[in-house]
């Protein structure tokens, strides 16, 4: 009996932690490579690179600032790291022609690197690809709307943006991967736990709180 109420008492516990991660997320839960900038307000930009090889191909950055910045303004802070590589379509305009990433690690972006990651294009190709921006209107991270094009430049950065930018057909846009750090749990994974707990619970149950 008092095994069995142990058991209920761990498996109450365990979903009351699963309630802490429902189905958004906060900058918190992010492996974030690196923050840029100092002041009171925060946002995050994702690059999801989007290669073909399995794996989450996507990297989160944190930017701090005071006073007024648009998203643009805010790739460019960040890209002023050599780790990361950010090309815009021309002169004015708000689009990102290419990312780069300096996946080898040692310490810079380079083109001509095969190990790094690269991605450059507007439009072109079979299926046209290009990157594609993305904002979380609810600054969740789950949910995620794909923007118009040119639409970033001047637009003034809210305090607790996420913003997003994804390597995928101009067709058929593909939300981002999200970087969360290992040790947050993805919900699926929590949900098969709680579920084994419940069977197990059952099986005791059933033995009549032996
Ligand atoms: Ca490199």
């Amino acid at each position: 009996m008092r095994r069995s109420m142990l058991w209920l008492g761990a498996l109450l516990g365990a979903l009351v932690t699963t309630s802490g991660l429902a189905s958004a997320y906060t900058f918190d839960d992010l492996e974030i490579e690196y923050w840029t900038g100092s002041g009171q307000n925060e946002a995050v930009v994702i690059i999801d690179w989007k290669f073909a090889t399995p794996g989450i191909e996507s990297k989160a950055f944190g930017y701090r600032w005071g006073g007024a910045k648009t998203i643009k303004e805010m790739i460019e802070d960040i890209a002023a790291d050599p780790r990361l590589y950010a090309e815009w379509t021309g002169p004015g305009l708000g689009a990102v022609n290419a990312y780069g990433w300096d996946a080898s690690g040692n310490g810079v972006f380079e083109e001509t690197d095969p190990a790094d990651w690269f991605h450059r294009g507007f439009g072109l190709g079979i299926p046209p690809m290009w990157w594609q921006h993305f904002k979380s209107d609810t600054n969740d991270g789950e949910n995620w709307t794909a923007d118009e094009l040119e639409a970033p430049a001047n637009e003034p950065l809210p305090n607790g943006h996420w913003d997003a930018w994804v390597w995928t057909e101009m067709a058929n846009p593909q939300p981002p991967d999200i970087p969360i750090k290992p040790e947050i749990i993805p919900e699926p994974v929590t949900f098969l736990l709680v579920g084994l707990g419940v069977a197990a619970l059952s099986r005791r149950l059933r033995k009549g709180f032996s």
